[in-house]
């Protein structure tokens, strides 16, 4: 349990994995239990952080951009979404749900870029210090099933590739089974939920987990439904 009051859950996994539609899914539960949620997402999440994240996906002059700038880039968004929001609001009790946190660094920059695992720890430490998830979820999907999730999202919405999106396959292969390494190394922490399901299906195996840490509500809170 973190060292202050709330409870801190990230959402990780390869893109397409399903992830914004879960961690609104689990918001919509918690409000309606009457917790305080607030959903935060990474790269972004403050005006600061909005900023960096337009600078790293889409701004004209990134295709420049070296490995090194992405993950000093990628924790500089994080270290001001730390104490700007995260840290405030576990201190006030709330619950924190993060849609990627920095597992993310460890396997994007780390496995997926290559860079120098002990350098990424590092400069992650100095992004969060104490400020650690209590439960993360690995949303867990084959990458053809991923592919396929995002092409039907992309028949529907306007969608351009971004920058990390365009790297190639073994750029993404070195990811996923960073992530695998990630959760192998941490079993307590990480939760490796099987995300090939229905939304549905997915949801109920997500909330197994949570339920196990999440805290008791306040006895003024509205009664639970669903
Ligand atoms: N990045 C990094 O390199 N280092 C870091 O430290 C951090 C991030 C923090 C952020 O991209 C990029 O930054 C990301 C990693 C890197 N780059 N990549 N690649 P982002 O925030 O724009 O996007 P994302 O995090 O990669 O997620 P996403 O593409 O939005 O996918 P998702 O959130 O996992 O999935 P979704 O949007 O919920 O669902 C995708 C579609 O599938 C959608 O149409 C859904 O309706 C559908 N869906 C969802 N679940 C299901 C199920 N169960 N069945 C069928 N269809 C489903």
């Amino acid at each position: 349990m973190n060292p202050m009051k709330g409870l801190f859950i990230s959402f990780e996994g390869t893109e397409g994995s399903g992830k914004s539609t879960q961690v609104s899914l689990l918001a919509g539960r918690l409000y309606s239990l009457g917790y305080t949620a607030r959903v935060l997402r990474e790269p972004g999440g403050t005006p600061i952080g909005e900023e960096i994240r337009h600078t790293l996906k889409h701004s004209h002059a990134n295709d420049a951009m070296t490995p090194e700038t992405e993950l000093l880039l990628m924790n500089a968004s994080r270290a001001q979404l730390v104490r700007e929001y995260i840290r405030p609001a576990l201190a006030r009790g709330e619950i924190v749900i993060c849609d990627r946190f920095y597992d993310s660094t460890t396997a994007y920059q780390g496995y997926g870029r290559g860079l120098d695992l002990n350098v990424v720890r590092q400069i992650i430490d100095l992004a969060v210090g104490e400020t650690r998830p209590d439960l993360t979820l690995l949303l867990w999907v084959p990458p053809e099933v991923a592919a396929e999730r995002l092409r039907s999202r992309q028949a529907t919405l306007p969608f351009v590739r971004d920058r990390i999106e365009q790297a190639n396959r073994e750029f993404f292969e070195r990811v996923a089974r960073g992530y695998e390494k990630i959760a192998a190394a941490e079993p307590q922490r990480i939760r490796k939920i099987d995300a090939t399901g229905d939304i549905e299906t997915v949801r109920q195996a997500i909330w197994r987990e949570v339920e196990k840490v999440l805290p008791p509500r306040a006895s003024s809170n509205p009664p639970a439904h669903g």
